[in-house]
């Protein structure tokens, strides 16, 4: 629905000792390092993330994640097992559709259910910091009763690979965070409307080049990072599937 709105393809790889190696050998090229803090919202009762909508704030800039209409779609139905190990959502940055984007998905739910979490548990206002600031106020985060469930810093190596007679080059990304744990990701970037079958075929090879033997889904940062520090959400998004 507008121009801050598109497509990731990811897949996401076991990042072993040899990858460096492997993607220099398939020509991929470093496009540079850097480092990050995301740090990811949720209201108490999990309805954002329950619904696989993931809200973060990365170095000040707001970042909302959901679920494709595809994916709503095949999520019912049997997905083949090389889609399975590729996961699409729809990026959103614009901080006011982030915010009716929220609205929708929660139906307002998070709001207006006594004191928020913040304010039980007694998390001050700096651990939701600059973020909230420069997203012009706290009042959305306040008033949908958002506070942050994941914090966490990655360190990261891009590498891009150009391919013959394709539109967009596929980007891998080893990410390393601060909590120990690594992975790797191959993925396209697509204008919302944008063909996903060339994206799926592009990193499926990209997979194979890299030989990624890539029997099953390969957990993330996140999935890593509930399950050491939040197991009680982990769980919950096991048993709704989400992750
Ligand atoms: C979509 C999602 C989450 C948000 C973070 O997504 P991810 O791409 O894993 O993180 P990152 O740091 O690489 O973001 P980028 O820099 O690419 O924007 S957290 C959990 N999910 C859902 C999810 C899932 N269900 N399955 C897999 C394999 N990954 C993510």
């Amino acid at each position: 629905c507008s121009d801050v709105m598109r497509v990731e393809v990811e897949r996401k790889f076991v990042c072993n000792s040899d990858v460096h190696e492997k993607l220099r050998e398939i020509g991929a090229v470093c496009v540079g390092q850097c480092e990050f803090e995301d740090k990811y919202f949720d209201c108490p009762e999990h309805h954002l993330t329950l619904r696989d909508v993931w809200l973060r704030c990365r170095q000040g800039s707001w970042e909302l994640k959901c679920p494709t209409q595809e994916d709503r779609q095949e999520r019912g139905e049997q997905e083949s097992h090389a889609r399975s190990l590729l996961t699409r959502y729809r990026e959103i940055t614009s901080l006011p559709e982030i915010i009716a984007k929220v609205r929708e998905v929660t139906g307002e739910e998070c709001a207006g259910h006594g004191p928020s979490r913040m304010e039980d548990e007694g998390m001050r206002m700096e651990d939701v910091d600059e973020c909230s600031l420069r997203g012009g106020a706290l009042s959305w985060l306040n008033e949908l009763h958002l506070v942050p469930f994941a914090v966490f810093s990655t360190k990261r190596c891009s590498f891009t690979l150009a391919e013959e007679g394709q539109q967009h080059g596929v980007r891998v990304d080893l990410d390393q965070a601060d909590f120990g744990f690594c992975v790797g990701e191959i993925e396209v970037l697509l204008p919302d409307g944008g063909e996903m079958q060339p994206a799926l075929e592009q990193i499926e090879r990209t997979a194979q080049r890299l030989g990624l033997s890539g029997e099953k889904r390969v957990p993330g940062k996140m999935d890593a990072y509930l399950q050491k520090y939040c197991p009680e959400h982990y769980k919950k998004l096991l048993n709704a599937k989400i992750l």
